[in-house]
């Protein structure tokens, strides 16, 4: 499969074959003919593994995307015994590659050696009976997360998307609150589970030779652990500036509608007045922080919908856009196959995910789409998952995935950044461009979506990892998710918070381990590829009003990073769209520039004390 959660990785590396090495092994006094041997010996140990894992993956893969989709305790099972398989052999795949780490072998085998190693979300310890364990763990966990419901006291019962619509529509504080609160009760039984989930997972990471998961979890950027958690802070340092203008702006207006009692001018604010469930993007909060003067006049929702969109229409429209990039139409089995809208008779993973399930062509996305412009740009990031996949489907096996994890979530989002108005226009959504004077507005909501973004996309992982090291001890889960929510985002829980609560887990990619840094930097290179590809495309306007759609230079110039896959180290794929090896926030900078102006004056105007 190769749905962008652990089971990608857990996924990507199947079954470690009994392949005859007694020869090789054989003693010889000759220390070259031993020397050369061995390297014989890797180059075949990957050749087999590669053959397997490619053929092993499709089970798997199916085993997966039937359990998503149809969740019953049957299919549980089913899924937690291919992946208690699949991760028994990883396991002993990593432990086999690093056998090899030492010889001199060419730059793809020793890659490929690297990346066996250290590609494990999950890794099992050695011992079954606990492996067994650990995979009956994560499918319960999943299930808890996917057949979430809150049921209101009239008995009446609603699932995930159903709620978010609330957070995102509803400017009632109590049903918010209700509403918050209610969805939170899902995570209360997984503690336990989590957990131990950590517990086995930190047993796994020791066994392959690393001190804890979270040094594995870091091992993965082509650098040291350290050196990756430091370019976290640097990259971080240079967005905080803008988030703490955003924040203050955003508090501002919020104390006015809502009040002192319900949102105090100082401190941080109440996580459930945010817009989302998570309080992870506030762009639906547009409408109530909208500067009147500099409002673009449109919305994108309502658009869809005097067109008559339905599911199928919006991702059409998306594909269109990578159409007129170049990029071939996705096959008829994407159509058929995939899963657009919340099925009424069964439990499914509503959360978004895009999937490959031979690692070829059969790519399909399974989505409960909702007619909205959050979803349209959803759309958007899931395609660019399979356009992805496709891309480096020429790729041997173990490079078959993107440079880094954050690639991966970046490339649809830096489609849906040229979904700009002349774009909607040129498609038929709109009549009339705004002119100049609304940039500030439509920055604004930009930012509600991506600014506001960037503290979580960061803090769930550091909160993980500290979790993972144990730094972070069970008596302190839920306290210390609610300090580092603070210390990152400055938002705090509307309510009183203790250790019978589980807080993390009702965010879907703690109970589905997956890991979550990856999106914080998927936020940064998107900025940094839209700005590249808008100058490839010969656009010198101000870059937020840059669109690269049917620009087919661009796209040829995105293809050749994706059909790299993850062959080679990240900064050379980075090179090839943005002529530079390092991840660099200036681009999210150029791009919000003015509007950093404009919240620096509004600040100084009201006279509003920042920061909390
Ligand atoms: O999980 C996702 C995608 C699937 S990879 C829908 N995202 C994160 C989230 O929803 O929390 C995209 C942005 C962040
Ligand atoms: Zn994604």
């Amino acid at each position: 499969m190769s749905l962008f959660k652990p089971k990608l990785s857990r996924l990507s590396l199947l079954i470690a074959l009994s392949i005859g090495l007694s020869a090789c092994n054989a003693s010889n006094n000759d220390e070259n003919d031993s020397v050369l041997s061995k390297t014989e010996e890797a180059e075949q140990f990957l050749t087999q593994s590669e053959q397997t894992l490619s053929e092993l993956s499709v089970e798997i893969n199916r085993a997966e995307w039937i359990y998503s989709n149809f969740i019953t305790d049957d299919t549980a099972a089913l899924s937690a015994s291919a992946s208690e398989k699949l991760t028994a052999t990883s396991v002993r795949l990593a432990t086999q590659a690093a056998q090899y780490t030492d010889l001199k072998l060419d730059d793809a085998s020793q890659r490929k050696l690297n990346i066996l190693r250290s590609s494990l979300v999950l890794p099992a310890p050695l011992d079954p009976d606990k492996n067994a364990e650990l995979a009956g763990i994560s499918s319960q966990l999943n299930g808890l997360y996917g057949k979430g419901k809150y049921c209101f006291d009239d008995g009446h019962c609603l699932t995930q998307p159903e709620l978010s619509a609330i957070m995102a529509e509803s400017s009632d504080p109590k049903l918010l609150l209700e509403v918050w609160q209610g969805w939170r009760e899902i995570a209360k039984p997984m503690r336990p589970l989590f957990q131990r989930e950590v517990e086995l997972a930190n047993e796994g990471a020791n066994d392959l030779g690393y001190a804890d998961l979270s040094v594995l979890w870091r091992s993965q950027y082509d650098m040291k652990p350290d050196e990756f958690s430091n370019e976290l802070d640097r990259l971080w340092g240079q967005v905080k500036p803008l988030y703490d203008s955003l924040h203050c702006y955003v508090r501002g207006e919020l104390n006015e509608e809502y009040g002192d009692e319900i949102v105090p001018s100082n401190g941080p604010i109440p996580a459930h007045l945010l817009g989302n469930m998570w309080a992870q993007s506030w762009g639906n909060i547009y409408d109530k922080v909208s500067p009147q003067d500099a409002d673009p006049g449109y919305e994108v929702t309502q658009l869809l919908a005097e067109h008559d969109y339905d599911e199928v229409k919006m991702v059409k429209q998306a594909e269109n856009f990578f159409s007129s990039l170049g990029f071939d139409e996705l096959p008829d089995s994407f159509w058929t196959r995939s899963l657009f809208v919340q099925p009424k008779d069964r439990d499914v993973v509503c959360h978004a995910s895009a999937w490959d399930l031979d690692n070829l062509d059969d790519i399909r996305i399974k989505m409960c789409i909702q007619k909205t412009a959050e979803d349209f740009t959803v759309i958007h990031h899931e395609l660019g998952h399979n356009y992805y996949q496709r891309a480096y489907k020429e790729q041997p096996f173990i490079f078959k995935n993107s440079a880094n994890d954050g690639f991966h979530e970046a490339i649809g989002d830096t489609i849906a950044l040229s979904i700009t108005p002349s774009y909607l226009k040129q498609i038929g959504l709109l009549d009339e461009i705004p002119d100049a004077s609304k940039d500030i507005g439509l920055l604004l909501k930009q930012a509600l979506d991506k600014v506001a973004f960037m503290p979580f996309g960061l803090m769930i992982d550091q909160w993980r990892w500290k979790v993972f090291s144990g730094e972070i001890t069970p008596a302190k889960y839920n306290q210390a998710w609610w300090d580092l929510r603070e210390k990152y985002q400055g938002v705090k829980a509307p309510i009183e918070r203790s250790e019978d609560d589980f807080d993390p887990g009702a965010k879907y990619h703690v109970p589905g381990n997956v890991p979550y840094t990856r999106y914080f930097l998927a936020h940064i290179l998107q900025f940094q590829f839209h700005k590249s590809l808008c100058e490839t495309a010969g656009d010198t306007g101000p870059v937020h009003r840059c669109s690269i759609y049917g620009n087919k230079a661009a796209g040829s110039k995105l293809n050749t990073m994706l059909e790299m896959g993850l062959s080679r180290p990240w900064p050379e794929a980075l090179n090839v769209v943005t002529g530079s090896q390092e991840m660099d926030a200036s681009a999210v900078l150029d791009y919000f520039a003015p509007l950093q102006v404009w919240l620096n004056e509004q600040n100084a105007q009201a006279n509003r004390q920042c920061g909390w």
